[in-house]
């Protein structure tokens, strides 16, 4: 069965092949949907051209968006609704802080760091959902990507620690609001996976091999791993699933 035969998804967050959000891509294409895609940066969105290509996949519609700005949500959903119209999922996989912010003591975070942290990587989640909504008009599903940092102290990870706390607040406060309307939000806790981002977090290597030794499954995650979760909750399958935060992490959560 395809899952998601006939569905529109608009997947952010691409930056390259390593991104979790290309591993979402894959499993989407995979089931059928026809992809959205938006991208931040000129690079970026010719890296996800020559991947397009690459592996045959032929992207619905390309979009700029960058999420620290109103306009650039408001033009970037305004493009979606005018030449595609009604969307039935949003993949939200976006986060940014300081690399100075990712290392050292939370408590030489500055103001700015911290606002800019929360601004990208969780306001953006509010902002977004607040137009996406508008072009699900036959419902639909919502999905972030979050971090166990938000839950437990994870040495480096700092202010976006407390960004993703504040992000997993916010798709429960979002579920509540849209659940009326046929749309629900929810988040994958993913395991570490070496991309782009994570680079930006002091010694993020020695939590992988931590990952490997002590998680139940023994092994580090993958983009295909959350991608096949995200699927999931955006598909029917989780049609009764709403507010929640799934962790895809081999089960490194459970142990103390
Ligand atoms: O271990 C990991 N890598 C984990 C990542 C474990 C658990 C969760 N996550 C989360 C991240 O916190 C993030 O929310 O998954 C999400 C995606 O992260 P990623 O795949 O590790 O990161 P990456 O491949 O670097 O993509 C991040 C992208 C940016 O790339 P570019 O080069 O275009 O800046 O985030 C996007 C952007 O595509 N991004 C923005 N997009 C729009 N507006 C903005 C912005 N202002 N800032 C960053």
């Amino acid at each position: 069965v395809k899952l998601l035969e006939g569905k529109n998804i608009v997947i952010m967050g691409v930056a390259n092949e390593r991104s979790i959000a290309w591993g979402i891509a894959k499993s989407l294409h995979r089931a059928g949907a026809q992809l959205i895609f938006t991208n931040r940066q000129e690079r970026s969105y010719k890296k996800l051209s020559k991947l397009l290509e690459k592996h045959n996949i032929k992207a619905k519609l390309m979009v700029n968006c960058d999420v620290a700005s109103d306009e650039s949500i408001q033009q970037a959903f305004g493009q979606i609704k005018e030449e595609v119209g009604v969307i039935h999922g949003v993949v939200h996989s976006i986060a940014f802080a300081n690399r100075e912010d990712l290392k050292g003591a939370f408590y030489d975070t500055t103001r700015d760091g911290f606002l800019l942290a929360h601004d990208i990587s969780a306001y953006s989640l509010v902002a977004v959902t607040k137009a996406a909504r508008e072009l699900m008009t036959e419902g639909g599903s919502i999905v972030t990507q979050t971090y166990l940092g938000s839950e437990r102290v994870m040495r480096n990870y700092n202010v976006m620690g407390v960004a993703k706390a504040a992000l997993e607040a916010s798709v429960r406060y979002l579920a509540e609001d849209v659940g009326k309307e046929g749309i629900r939000v929810n988040a994958v806790s993913s395991g570490p996976i070496r991309t782009l981002s994570a680079k930006g977090v002091s010694g993020f290597n020695d939590i992988n091999s931590i990952i490997e030794e002590k998680a139940p499954l023994r092994r580090s995650v993958d983009q295909d791993q959350v991608g096949d979760a995200t699927l999931f909750f955006l598909s029917d399958l989780s049609r009764g699933v709403t507010g929640e935060v799934l962790h895809v992490d081999s089960g490194y959560h459970i142990i103390g």
